[in-house]
């Protein structure tokens, strides 16, 4: 049922006023990209990026280890910030912020430069430098991409850390980065209540002994402990600060960020990413698929706490010189309305969500888009997970009233940047398809010998070549990087996504084919969620699936065998799920617990996920069960299903 009945080519006005006008003039582009991809990516980044050096060569590749831009410098708050202060957009809005409650704050670029120069003479003077590392644990308000670009500047690695993720996980990042300093809050807003911060911080600090330094921004102005010596007010550090902090001119390769995501085992991995190649990507992407205009009024829905925010919120929009709209809170407060509310009210121009929202508005009916002016939107984006064809068209119908083109942008942590979508005045759409590879990137579809498959036939999802956006690796472990994303297929990049190629050469992505589950379009290990749940102590063995749902894409579902005990099962349920909020975070709570006696596994002692997806899914189980120990196992399964 995947393949499009029909295709949607951008309108003539659509067209005459992108940056790449048609079908034709991608190809040229991507062309040129593939036969010379150096001297392509040469011209890209001397366009989108300004350098305080140049390159002495664009990229080298001791595999699977790459350099791009290789002897230059820049800074990314320099690109994001100062290069807009000699143009018109001085005193353009660079971020549009709402926060949850209605409050209201418009940062011009002058303004945003001068508090990002601020609070990095404020790191400056707790003894910050080029080199150090941050954990940024904040709300979505504007000092979280202030607290970002201040550590760029400066040089200080980043690592933001998702506000829903809890004390434990916050400590393991801590940890496994070496953060001298945290940035937090009190607290940020979301559905009215306030979440602490600050409070987890606290936990997560107690285990952390190289954090000297904890700076802590009053949100919400609701009483925290601060630890004396350790913990100081963000607006006391600030009071004083110079606003003079040049810009430092960094390393092409000098590391930006750390994002963690979920792998294949419970330990997440630390994604790194460096500076100019990161920037070149992400700017040209903005031009490439959000066909950004100086007027646009652009808003990515994101939390700045993922790669989406910090690709497609921060760095890429604020490089490019976009207005870029941040609401602090959840969509359905106090209504459902309320992201219309806010489409209306700033006049957004290009819109950019996930799938998951999508379908949980579509369920709330179309009243609630329908009661406003939505006429602002002219481009429309979906990122995290594939677009099931029925939520395109109502996306495309009920918000886009048949004019926006919509771009499924398929890329990853790991990828930085947007690597398969439509250029939206050149490619024609097909709901559901992610289209075609932006220029300089060469995908592929393959079986694990690494030989191409058929078109029309399922395969992995490969990319050939480095670009210039990709991870550099596993923040302390190498060897990781290698095995996860160089060894799976010899010599090409393993994005871990099962997908196919139509006969017009157009992506469709499948899903992902290791244990990594995808809810909400947040990102989330089987085994990260299996092993919260062993640290219980009524908890023996656990084995976690993915299930298909209606809204959130997949679902978290747990089978979990206890320990000797008298244990009342629905109590416990409710303990385990609460269990493994505080153990990761609320988004990851199984959305279902099953209590059995053995797990099925192969006479080595592997849990066959696989027996157990199937079950969830489809309720019975017909896949080859030869390598399974005990098939009662199942069998009393499948049938404690039936009496459910
Ligand atoms: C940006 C982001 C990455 C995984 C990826 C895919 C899935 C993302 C799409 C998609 C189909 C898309 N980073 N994915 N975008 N699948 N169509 N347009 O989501 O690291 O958190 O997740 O998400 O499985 O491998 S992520």
């Amino acid at each position: 049922m995947l393949a499009a009945t029909q295709t949607y080519a951008p309108s003539e006005d659509f067209v005459r006023r992108a940056h790449v006008q048609g079908i034709e003039a991608r190809r040229v582009l991507y062309e040129k990209a593939a036969e010379h991809p150096e001297e392509f990516w040469a011209e890209v980044a001397e366009r989108e990026i300004s350098w305080f050096q140049k390159w002495s060569h664009v990229f080298e590749w001791d595999p699977p280890f790459a350099k791009w831009f290789v002897g230059a410098k820049t800074n990314a708050a320099y690109n994001c910030l100062d290069r807009h202060l000699a143009t018109h957009r001085k005193n353009k809005v660079a971020i549009l912020w709402e926060g949850e409650p209605g409050d209201q704050r418009l940062l011009s670029y002058q303004e945003l430069h001068r508090l990002v120069c601020r609070f990095a003479n404020v790191l400056k003077g707790r003894g910050l430098k080029a080199g150090d590392k941050a954990i940024i644990y904040m709300p979505m308000v504007p000092e979280l991409p202030v607290a970002m670009l201040a550590c760029a500047r400066i040089g200080v690695t980043h690592s933001v850390v998702f506000g829903g993720f809890s004390a434990e996980a916050l400590k393991a990042r801590i940890q496994d980065l070496g953060a001298t300093v945290v940035i937090t809050a009190d607290g940020g807003w979301r559905r009215g209540k306030e979440i602490r911060l600050k409070d987890a911080a606290d936990e997560a600090l107690t285990e952390c002994p190289t954090v000297r330094d904890v700076i802590v921004l009053q949100r919400t102005g609701s009483a925290v402990n601060m630890t004396p010596g350790r913990d100081h007010w963000w607006h006391e550090l600030d009071q004083n600060a110079s606003e003079d902090c040049p810009a430092e001119p960094l390393d092409s390769e000098h590391p930006l960020f750390v994002l963690y995501t979920s792998g294949t085992t419970g330990k997440p991995k630390g994604i790194l990413h460096t500076t100019g190649g990161y920037l070149t990507m992400v700017t040209a992407t903005m031009k490439w698929v959000f066909d950004l205009r100086d007027e646009d009024t652009y808003w990515c829905t994101a939390d700045i706490g993922w790669v989406t925010g910090h690709s497609y919120i921060v760095y890429g929009p604020l490089s490019a010189g976009a207005t870029t709209v941040m609401y602090e809170g959840a969509p359905d407060y106090p209504a459902f309305d309320r992201w219309w509310r806010i489409v209306e009210k700033y006049r957004v121009n290009i819109f950019y969500t996930s799938p998951t929202a999508i379908r949980a508005l579509i369920r709330q009916g179309d009243q609630w888009p329908n009661a406003h002016d939505l006429s602002s939107l002219r481009l429309l984006g979906s990122v995290g997970e594939p677009i099931n064809p029925a939520a395109w068209e109502w996306y495309y119908r009920v918000i886009g009233k048949e004019r926006c083109p919509i771009v499924d942008t398929w890329w990853q942590t790991e990828t930085g940047a947007i690597l398969i979508s439509p250029m939206p005045g050149a490619v024609p759409l097909k709901p559901g398809s992610a289209t075609l590879p932006l220029p300089g990137v060469i995908p592929d579809i393959v079986d694990l010998t690494g030989k191409p498959v058929a078109d029309g036939q399922e395969g992995f999802l490969v990319i050939r070549r480095p670009w210039p956006s990709m991870l550099r690796t596993i923040w302390g472990d190498p060897q990781r990087y290698k095995e996860q994303y160089w060894s799976r297929v010899p010599g090409v990049y393993f994005t871990g996504d099962a997908a196919r190629r139509d006969a017009d050469g157009y992506y469709w992505i499948l899903g992902r084919v290791d244990d990594v589950m995808n809810v909400s379009g947040h990102r989330l290990s089987t085994m990260e969620v299996e092993s919260a749940l062993v640290r219980h102590p009524a908890v023996a063995e656990a084995a976690v699936v993915g299930r298909p749902d209606e809204i959130t894409g997949q679902a978290v579902c747990a089978f979990v065998t206890l320990k000797k005990g008298d244990w009342n099962h629905r109590d416990l349920a409710e303990e385990l799920r609460k269990w493994v909020a505080h153990e990761i975070g609320s988004f990851a709570k199984p959305a279902e617990i099953r209590f059995t006696d053995a797990l099925p596994k192969t006479r080595s002692g592997k849990i066959m996920r696989r027996l157990l997806r199937e079950l969830v899914t489809s309720q019975t189980v017909t896949g080859d069960t030869t390598t399974l120990e005990d098939m009662g196992v199942i069998t009393r399964l499948a049938a404690q299903q039936e009496e459910d």
